[in-house]
């Protein structure tokens, strides 16, 4: 709003006109003051009219020109009208800041409601926790784990074993050669234990767990790469009946407590004598609508009181230390224990699968 800069008589300009200007500003400014449609134009406003060089402030300007006795009553409707803008700007302004934060709430409202995009977790491979639950079975019969190499030497994997060097195992068909190298993948985990027992005193029980690598052709019941947990125990008077007992024990702890057990005599040449070991499964086969289940003995490990020439390899007196060996597949153990029909399964890595063993 242009103020009508009235030129004042030389005794005072009337102060009835600088009133009605004062007025005039205040209805003008309170119009603008209700048009303003944000924050930033209600600020507009406010610089606009209460600002130094405003219109207000060029009414009082004026007010030098008028007598004494007329300057108190411009004054006061200055003040006045000062004050009626400020209120009615800041009771504008907190209505539309109240409004603009609640669209700003609105604009940017994320759906947090649960239960939100799934991330699956993930679950332990059911080889390593089969490994992980024979571990614990072990662990409280007093055996440690004990971990080696994979890669080995001709001692560790057979001279040591006392598997001889026309023994079909040692054959580039059966065994996994590293090119140009003496060294190979060991065919089972019994270095570890052969590493165990040069590095320490008897007696010890110890268990082995780990990849073992055989140059098989792969199929369901055969791969490549497969696990092993053996088991070895030493000490002074051990009896072909400790064995028995400790394996009756794992089978019972894993299997089931009541399932029979049978030892069978076999051959292995780290041990003598040597045996397989069986358990009683109840089979169930279904045919169409026919359940028909029977009974039938699976084989689960193989074991032996260990050779006195694996004894005198590593340096062990077989005059005064006896001990027995086992060993078994960990995922023939698994494949048993939850009806698994196809070794490769655990290898291919189809997350249907997993998950359901996990
Ligand atoms: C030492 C002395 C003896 C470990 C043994 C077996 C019998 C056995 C097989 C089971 C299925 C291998 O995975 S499998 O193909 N193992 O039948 N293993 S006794 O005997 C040892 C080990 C280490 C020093």
């Amino acid at each position: 709003m242009a103020v009508r800069r009235t030129q004042s008589s030389g005794n005072g300009e009337p102060p009835g006109d600088l009133l009605t200007q004062l007025d005039s500003i205040r209805s003008e400014a309170l119009a603008a003051v209700e048009a303003a449609g944000s924050v930033s134009a209600c600020d507009e406003v406010r610089i606009r009219y209460l600002a130094k060089k405003g219109p207000i402030q060029d009414v009082m300007k004026l007010m030098g020109k008028l007598g004494s006795d007329e300057r108190p009553a411009v004054g006061e409707r200055a003040n006045a009208v000062r004050d009626a803008i400020t209120e009615a700007l800041a009771a504008r302004r907190a209505t539309l800041a109240k409004s603009e934060r609640a669209a700003r709430l609105e604009a940017e409202f994320i759906d947090i409601t649960l239960p939100g995009t799934p991330r699956p977790l993930g679950s332990i491979h059911p080889i390593t926790r089969t490994i992980q639950e024979v571990s614990h079975i072990f662990r409280g019969l007093g055996f440690s784990v004990a971990e080696g190499p994979e890669v080995e030497d001709d001692w560790h994997n057979f001279e040591a074993l006392n598997i001889p060097a026309d023994h079909p195992a040692r054959d580039m068909h059966d065994t996994l050669y590293l090119a140009g190298s003496p060294l190979l993948l060991r065919t089972h985990t019994s270095p570890v234990q052969i590493r165990a027992m040069m590095s320490q005193p008897p007696p010890l029980a110890i268990i082995c767990p780990g990849k073992t690598y055989r140059r098989d052709q792969i199929d369901a019941t055969h791969s490549a790469m497969f696990h092993q947990i053996e088991g070895l125990l030493v000490g002074k008077d051990v009896a072909f009946s400790h064995l028995m007992g400790v394996i009756e024990e794992f089978i019972h702890a894993f299997f089931g407590p009541d399932i029979p057990v049978r030892f069978r005599p076999s051959f292995f040449p780290f041990t003598e004598p040597s045996a397989e070991v069986d358990m009683l499964r109840r089979v169930v086969k279904r045919e169409g609508d026919r359940v028909s289940e029977s009974e039938a003995w699976t084989e689960i490990m193989g074991c032996g009181m260990v050779d006195p020439e694996v004894f005198k390899a590593v340096g062990y007196d077989p005059e005064v230390w006896t001990g027995f060996a086992f060993g078994m597949g960990v995922e023939r153990l698994a494949m048993i224990r939850s009806g698994i029909t196809d070794i490769r399964l655990f290898f291919e890595n189809d997350i249907r699968f997993l998950s359901q063993l996990g």
